[in-house]
């Protein structure tokens, strides 16, 4: 067991107890962890909350991939350990205590950090906390189910922590790893198809910085997908049937990669390609892989899937271990950086799909801020991809809340893509194709096609008066953009009545 997993026998002797690696974390350790949905390490957080609890007063710098689970974010939130926390996140207490400024945030383009980090912008790199499926005999890594930014973190750390997880199936030959040189070093990203390998199956380490290694028997624990809704079916329909007509008409090439982002019409969209026999040879090139991507697999219909992470449920996760001699040929795990390259994603011609909060009647979109305040996640990929993407779809529900929520809005509260990165707006009421409209009729059909019918009128009466009233390229009220969400922070309901539609917020 331990000579298999650590081959490098001069780190043998590395091996040690959670509380003894974590002494090497002190007050104000900028510590970067591998992690990105799955692949994140257990013993050292769980070590660092124990410390806590026993009123040791220390806080850290948390520098993931990007979420990671319950045992992580949420337990070290909830120990009031953490100074500062980036990237993307997705815990509901870390959220909280963000939005509270108890946790320092900031959000990044996931595909930047890693350079970020190589140039110096996030500090000194203290210690990297990576879990890790073996040491190779010449001291290399072998990560898990994820990459993220951990070649990264370990060429740049001055301390190695690893955590190697006994339970972790054989997954040598997975991983593609490549970091690439700095500008002005940098040279093209050698990657023409999703299948493409240019880097190394290990992470190159430095052992003489390795200080402790663990080792765990924990498991990830990644969100559950559930079934597709039929909210989340209708999208997916709607956008099947638009790429089957384009390519149809020879307007998109039939061979495009895809990328869907995190969330269920994410995985609705990969579910319908199961039964529709258009799509017999699909490329993915994401950045998280969920199961939908195991059943496309096991139906034959999957070419290559490259991503930085995989997602899997429980009952997909054991497939995935007793069959992983099948998945190793198909699925590639890379460094996010590579993943979500802008270069390499507009090179592959990459039709993205992601998620939003709110999308505007011009196409400007809100994936992050509530109510234009309040953090939800952080923008992780979707920027990568959707500006980059050779179709960039957003879509959304129609209405969040129960239906108070019109998701559709006459002006976003927070921009995080703007009308030029995105092509088709998509809720379960229709499709609006952006690309060949002035602003004015993306306006009148999202209204007419995306917004959910109940807000249809105050859509309608609100572009119509701005066109009336203030006219230019995209008409606006300026002070009165917002009475939709106005009226939300007031009544928690965005439905107005005709009377007020006109007259009190309105007017
Ligand atoms: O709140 O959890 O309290 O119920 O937002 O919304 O409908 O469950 O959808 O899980 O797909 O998340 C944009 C947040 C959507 C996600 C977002 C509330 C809603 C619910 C979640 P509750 P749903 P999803 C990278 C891909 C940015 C990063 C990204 C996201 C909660 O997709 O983080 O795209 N995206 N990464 O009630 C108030 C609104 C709301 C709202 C939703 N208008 N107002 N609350 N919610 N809309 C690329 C990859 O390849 C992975």
């Amino acid at each position: 067991m331990l000579t298999d997993r650590v081959r490098y026998k001069p780190l043998q002797d590395k091996i040690t107890d959670p509380a003894t690696a974590a002494r090497h974390i002190q007050d104000g350790t900028n510590l970067f962890i591998s992690g990105f949905t799955a692949g994140y390490p257990k013993l050292i957080p769980r070590e660092l909350v124990r410390r806590a609890e026993q009123g040791e007063q220390f806080k850290i710098n948390l520098f993931a991939g990007a979420s990671t689970g319950d045992m992580v974010d949420g337990a070290l939130a909830r120990a009031n350990l953490l100074s500062w926390r980036r990237p993307y996140m997705s815990d509901r207490y870390m959220r909280g205590q963000i939005n509270e400024g108890n946790i320092k945030f900031k959000d990044d383009h996931l595909s930047q950090l890693s350079a970020k980090v190589r140039a110096g912008e996030w500090g000194r790199c203290d210690v990297a906390v990576v879990e890790a499926a073996a040491i190779t005999e010449q001291g290399h890594l072998i990560p898990t189910m994820s990459v993220g930014n951990t070649p990264t973190y370990v060429q740049e750390a001055e301390k190695i922590i690893i955590e190697i997880s006994s339970n972790s199936p054989d997954l040598e030959g997975i991983h593609d790893i490549f970091i690439p040189e700095d500008p002005p070093y940098r040279m093209p990203i050698p990657i023409y198809r999703s299948a493409d390998r240019i880097g190394k199956p290990f992470i190159k380490m430095d052992p003489s910085r390795v200080v402790a290694i663990l080792f765990s028997t924990e498991r990830d624990h990644c969100p559950i997908f559930t079934p597709p809704d039929a909210t989340s079916s209708r999208i997916a329909e709607f956008i099947l049937d638009f790429v089957r007509h384009e390519i149809k008409k020879n307007r998109l090439p039939a061979a495009l990669p895809w990328q869907a982002g995190v969330g269920d019409v994410a995985n609705a969209v990969l579910s319908g390609f199961i039964d529709d026999h258009n799509f017999q040879s699909i490329d993915i090139y994401s950045e998280v892989l969920q199961d939908s991507v195991l059943d496309l697999i096991d139906l034959g219909k999957v070419r290559a899937a490259s991503g930085s992470a995989l997602t899997l449920s429980e009952k997909s996760r054991e497939r995935f271990i007793n069959e992983i001699y099948r998945y190793r040929e198909k699925i590639v795990l890379r460094p996010v950086e590579i993943s979500n390259s802008p270069e390499v994603i507009r090179r592959l011609g990459v039709i993205a799909i992601n998620t939003a909060i709110e999308v505007d009647i011009y196409g400007q979109v809100n994936s992050t801020h509530v109510m234009g305040t309040q953090l939800m996640n952080g923008i992780g990929g979707s920027g990568d991809y959707l500006r980059n993407g050779a179709l960039s779809i957003i879509v959304t529900p129609s209405t969040a809340k129960g239906g108070l929520i019109s998701a559709i809005v006459p002006m976003v509260t927070h921009v995080d893509h703007s009308e030029h990165s995105v092509d088709l707006v998509v809720t379960e009421y229709g499709l609006v194709d952006t690309r060949p409209l002035t602003p004015r009729q993306v306006a009148e059909q999202v209204i007419k096609k995306c917004a959910h019918p109940d807000y249809r009128d105050q859509l309608w009466d609100y572009y119509q008066r701005a066109v009336r009233e203030r006219g230019g390229h995209e008409p606006h009220i300026i002070e009165k953009a917002f009475f939709m969400h106005q009226a939300f922070l007031e009544k928690g309901d965005m439905h107005l009545t005709a009377k007020q539609r006109i007259f009190p917020i309105m007017d």
